[in-house]
C-alpha cells in the first residue's frame, strides 16, 4: 500500500546476543524483520545513538546501578548498562539486516541529558525528533513497528505514533522484549488501550 511504512526499531548490535544490553531471543527477530522489509516499500530504520557518558547509562552516576529507575528532571527514567555509543560496533545495525532499502535512518537520543525511547518524541515528552513531520509529508499515514525492544523503543514509538494520528500496528513475532519487572505485559496493555493492531504477522 503506498500510504504504509515499516519502522524497524533499533536492529543494533547492542540489543542482540553478545551486546551490551543484549535483548532475548533478538537473534530471532532478525529473519523476521528482513521478511518485512522485503515486503513493504517504504522503510525507517530507527536507530539508538548516544554520546558517551549519556545521562541514562548508569556508569554516568555516582552509584548508579544498571536496570534500576531513577528520577530525572523530566520523570522517570531507567539506568541502562552504556549501549548504542555513537559510532561504536555496538551501534551499528545487525549485520544481517537488510540495510539498502532504508529510505531515513532517525537517530535518537543523542541529546546527553534526555532519552529517547520513542522515535517520535524524547522521553522528556516534548523534544521531538522530526520523524512524525517527515512521514505526513511523504502521505505515510499507516505505520507497522517491528524491531528492538517491543516493551521500550518499539512500544513507546508505537503509542506516540498513534498520539500523532497514524493508523498503528505491531508485529510481535518480529520484536522481543526486555520484560523488566514485567513490562512486556503491562506495555501490550498499553498499546491495545491505545488502539494498536497486535495482531499482524511477518
Ligand atoms: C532501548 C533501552 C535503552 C530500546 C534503547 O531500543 O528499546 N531500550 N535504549
Ligand atoms: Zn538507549
Amino acid at each position: 500500500m503506498p500510504n504504509e511504512a515499516l519502522i524497524v526499531v533499533d536492529m543494533q548490535n547492542d540489543f542482540c546476543e553478545g551486546g551490551a544490553l543484549a535483548v532475548p531471543g533478538a537473534g530471532a527477530v532478525v529473519p523476521m524483520v528482513n521478511r518485512l522489509i522485503t515486503r513493504y516499500d517504504n522503510i525507517v530504520l530507527t536507530q539508538d545513538w548516544h554520546p558517551a557518558g549519556h545521562a541514562s547509562f548508569a556508569s554516568s552516576w555516582a552509584d548508579g546501578q544498571p536496570f534500576s529507575a531513577v528520577k530525572f528532571p523530566y520523570g522517570p527514567q531507567i539506568l541502562w548498562p552504556d549501549h548504542c555509543v555513537q559510532g561504536t560496533p555496538g551501534a551499528a545495525f545487525h549485520p544481517e539486516l537488510i540495510v539498502t532499502k532504508a529510505q531515513v535512518i532517525v537517530r535518537k537520543g543523542h541529546h546527553k541529558g534526555i532519552d529517547s525511547y520513542s522515535a517520535f518524541r524524547e522521553n522528556d515528552k516534548m523534544t521531538r525528533t522530526g520523524l512524525a513531520g517527515y512521514l505526513k509529508a511523504r502521505g505515510l499515514s499507516r505505520l507497522i513497528f517491528c524491531g528492538l525492544a517491543l516493551d521500550y523503543c518499539v512500544a513507546w514509538s508505537a503509542i506516540d505514533a498513534r498520539q500523532a494520528g497514524f493508523d498503528v500496528g505491531v508485529v510481535l513475532e518480529a520484536t522481543a522484549a526486555i520484560d523488566l519487572e514485567g513490562s512486556r505485559k503491562r506495555m501490550l496493555t498499553e498499546m491495545r488501550q491505545a488502539g494498536i493492531n497486535l495482531n499482524l504477522t511477518a
